[in-house]
């Protein structure tokens, strides 16, 4: 290798900074300073600071190849990053002199924050996860990459429009992406279609249709450290730009068809993540993302390595959820028919290398592929997973000769439902660690989804509790509670969040308390001005904000919560003048475009809100708002400013929950079921500082056995049935008086799925049980601070630490 090439960066002034944004204006961007706009001042200022993180990066880009240690691929159709200039300033330490430097130009930090776009290149929890898992391995120093796609078009954009969800493109690349380097020189073929070649003992995938994929390079910093990492995405590229054989014809719009055709690939997330749907280009993306990965992670390692015997030993490929599982027959395909490996040895090294991480146990979210179709678009693929198949339904055959009902029940291939491909199945038989992300979502998955296969493999299931990262969720979120937490603990609690227990004997002194308070206060004034402006709502700042964002899903009971809204109202009207705790019941979150009981959610939260806001009597008792188009950046401000964080999905179907963490660390209190990451919350803060409330999952379980009958507590509860009676009645859509028949009867007459009849009552007495601790604003309080000091258990920090040390045997690389 060459010497390393040392470039000194000018010392880290204001100056500076303002003359290298200058510099990137006029020269990059191409601008005259007294023309341009507040996107290209943006651009400007992002690229001066990506110039200074640029050294750190090749630093440790260098240290992680000196060191040849084994580095950890992180594969994820979703990546939800947030904006990045803040995060980055943050990093580095740099805030208050980029803030000054743009001071004295004329220009607002905050501004131009606010400008930049938020790549919505995920769904929901399952890629923030992601997002906050490589700002985790960054700040420890981990070897380890994020692997995904680079969509041109991220989350639809949610709009309300008369009270309905309306969806439009969200082309985040408007302004393009300063931030990340595009890599002219790192491109894969990804092959489709076509059909297998035996030549004697050699095998050969030919008559394939191609498509390139070009590698754009993102920096991710470490916390105040010069560790960073690379996070990867692959942009489909045309591999003939243009069909010659028909431009020769004349036929020049036929020729470039063909390229757009191609590039489709990498058009568009799937904004879907309630139901698995068997999409042919979905399949296509999620092999595009696992071929190019793969094909970049063997060309590392022979680059390095110039053999293949080691591989095992060097990388770990970690699946996250099935999306990516076609990496395991990538690998095994490239090593047998590429690099002549033995069957048996390339399965051995591909069970070595992965990792699986479940997010779900819903059935309806779980992949699977028709044979036929997996067949047709990546035929040496299947041929592969079909060996596999084999080869693990032999060993279980050794096990337990002639145990047929087992046998079809493990096997990879599903012959009841037209033969289908089971993702997750695969992902099991063909890695060493299988986890799950909560205690009792991992529990739960031993017990139910994968019984057969933990009794198989014992060894193989653990749990990693999912965690959120402190500098985003509250560094960056909540400046207003950092300083307060600063002042009295110091600042380190952003790497090392156990620190927060520090705060607790200061907790009984008022003094403090009061300062929690106020930076909450500070919070909801924020919050309150956003609503003013954007939505024109007035909101009362000292009313009691009670959010409730996250994706519509039946599951996470939305509806339930707009129950509690309608009881709420009855009472007030039923006594305008008795001393209410005044309420802001807070909701955002997107229902996928085909998820017609989620949109109706929306339209009724939106009709409940439209009657109730508008009703004299209420005033400001009750505010009830729905935020469109929510997303990373819209969390960051809302979560500071809530005082009650719903989290009440029916027990044992949220599989953790991350927004719940947030909330508590922000100081809301929760009402939760125990589901998901709920029940170790409440763990760690104890029972006094958390509203628990509603069935558990044995009760769940054994109401769906003994046949559970939600009329009956139609029947039975007059409150219950009166907020039921006025959704069917149209009491909120008198314009369409039939508009909730449907949702009405699927929770009166349909057997309601979720239980949220069942939990009603609980719910709604619970929600009194918050009115009167509010009343007593200082135990509020005191119990807000025990959540924030609690919470250390729940940074991303440890949740890495334990994947490295339990599943991908990495250990950080020293600069
Ligand atoms: C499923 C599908 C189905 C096919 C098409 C696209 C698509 C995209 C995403 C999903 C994933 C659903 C799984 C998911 O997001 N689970 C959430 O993961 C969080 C992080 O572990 C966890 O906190 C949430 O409880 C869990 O719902």
């Amino acid at each position: 290798m060459n010497a390393p090439f040392i470039y000194a960066a000018p010392t880290l002034t204001v100056e500076a900074l303002k003359h290298s944004i200058a510099y990137k204006l006029m020269f990059t961007i191409g601008k005259d300073p007294s023309m341009a706009n507040k996107h290209e001042w943006l651009n400007a200022a992002l690229l001066a600071v990506r110039d200074r993180m640029v050294e750190r990066w090749l630093r440790s880009n260098r240290a992680q190849l000196s060191q040849d240690v084994r580095q950890v691929y992180y594969l994820s159709m979703e990546f939800l990053m947030g904006r990045t200039l803040s995060n980055a300033l943050l990093a580095m330490g740099i805030y208050d002199d980029l803030h000054h430097a743009l001071e004295e130009m004329g220009l607002s930090l905050d501004e131009l924050v606010e400008e930049e776009n938020d790549p919505g290149l995920g769904n929901g929890g399952l890629g923030r996860l992601a997002a906050c898992f490589l700002d985790s391995l960054a700040t420890l120093g981990l070897p380890g990459r994020g692997y995904g796609i680079r969509y041109d078009y991220g989350m639809f954009k949610q709009n309300i429009i008369d009270g309905r969800q309306a969806e439009s493109p969200d082309y985040w690349l408007e302004y393009g992406n300063p931030w990340e380097f595009q890599r002219y020189n790192t491109r894969y073929k990804v092959r489709f279609g076509g059909r297998v070649q035996h030549e004697g003992s050699k095998i050969r995938w030919v008559e394939t249709e191609e498509v390139l994929a070009t590698a754009y390079d993102q920096i991710i910093p470490g916390f105040d450290t010069d560790a960073t990492n690379t996070l990867r995405l692959w942009g489909a590229q045309a591999s003939n730009e243009i069909n010659l054989g028909k431009f020769n014809q004349g036929d020049y719009f036929a020729a470039v068809e063909d390229k757009n055709h191609s590039e489709n690939v990498s058009r568009v997330l799937y904004p879907d993540d309630s139901t698995y749907s068997g999409r042919e280009l979905r399949l296509r993306q999620e092999y595009f993302l696992v071929s190019a990965t793969v094909q970049d992670i063997f060309h590392r390692h022979w680059e390095m390595h110039k053999t293949w015997d080691n591989l095992a030993d060097k990388i770990a490929i970690h699946l996250n959820d099935t999306h990516p599982v076609l990496a395991i027959p990538e690998v095994m395909r490239l090593l047998i028919d590429e690099h002549k490996f033995t069957w048996d040895d390339a399965f051995d090294i591909a069970c070595q290398v992965f990792s699986y991480t479940n997010h779900t146990l819903m059935s309806e979210a779980l992949e699977t592929w028709p044979v036929d179709m997996l067949g047709k678009i990546l035929p040496r693929h299947l041929q592969i997973i079909f060996d596999i198949n084999d080869y693990f339904l032999k060993t279980i055959e050794e096990q337990y000769p002639d145990n047929w009902e087992l046998q079809s029940r493990v096997s990879i291939i599903d012959e009841n439902n037209g033969r289908q491909v089971r993702m997750a199945w695969l992902a099991v038989v063909v890695s060493h660690k299988v986890n799950g992300v909560s205690e009792l979502h991992s529990n739960l998955m031993v017990q139910s989804l994968f019984a057969d296969f933990a009794a198989l493999f014992p060894n193989r299931f653990c749990n990693k509790t999912n965690g959120i990262t402190p500098r985003r969720w509250l560094a960056l979120a909540n400046p207003a509670l950092s300083d307060v937490l600063d002042e009295a603990i110091g600042r380190n609690w952003r790497t090392d969040l156990g620190q927060l227990e520090e705060i607790k004997p200061q907790i009984d002194y008022p003094a403090f308390i009061a300062k929690i308070a106020d930076a909450k206060l500070a919070n909801k004034k924020r919050l309150a001005s956003w609503v003013a402006k954007n939505m024109d709502i007035v909101l009362d700042p000292e009313a009691l904000f009670d959010v409730q964002i996250k994706r519509i899903h039946e599951y996470k009971r939305q509806l339930m919560n707009v129950l509690h809204v309608i009881t709420r109202y009855n009472r007030i009207k039923n006594d305008p003048d008795a001393d209410w705790v005044p309420r802001v019941n807070i909701f955002a979150g997107k229902a996928a475009s085909a998820y017609y009981v989620a949109k109706q959610i929306i339209h009724l939260i939106n009709d409940v809100a439209n009657v109730i806001n508008n009703d004299p009597q209420v005033k400001n008792k009750l505010k009830v708002v729905f935020i469109p188009n929510y997303g990373v950046s819209l969390a960051q401000m809302i979560i500071p400013a809530a005082d009650l964080s719903e989290q009440i999905s029916l027990a044992g179907t949220e599989a953790s929950g991350t927004s719940n963490m947030k909330f508590a660390l922000n100081g809301a209190l929760t009402i939760g079921t125990l589901d998901g990451a709920n029940v170790e919350m409440l763990e760690h803060v104890g029972e006094e500082n958390i509203f628990i409330f509603g069935n558990t999952t044995p009760q769940v379980e054994a109401l769906r056995k003994n046949g559970y009958d939600s009329h009956k507590y139609y029947d039975e509860d007059p409150e219950l049935r009166q907020a039921l009676t006025q959704i069917a009645s149209g009491v909120f859509s008198p314009q369409e008086p039939g508009r909730y028949r449907n949702l009405f009867d699927s929770l009166v007459n349909f057997g309601d799925h979720y239980q949220l009849l069942a939990d009603y009552r609980s719910y709604v007495d619970t929600q009194d049980e918050v009115d009167e601790l509010y009343r007593r604003p200082e135990e509020w309080q005191r119990r807000a601070a025990l959540n924030i000091a609690n919470m250390g258990y729940f940074s991303s920090d440890r949740t890495i630490q334990e994947y490295a040390d339990e599943i991908w045997g990495i250990s950080p690389v020293r600069l």
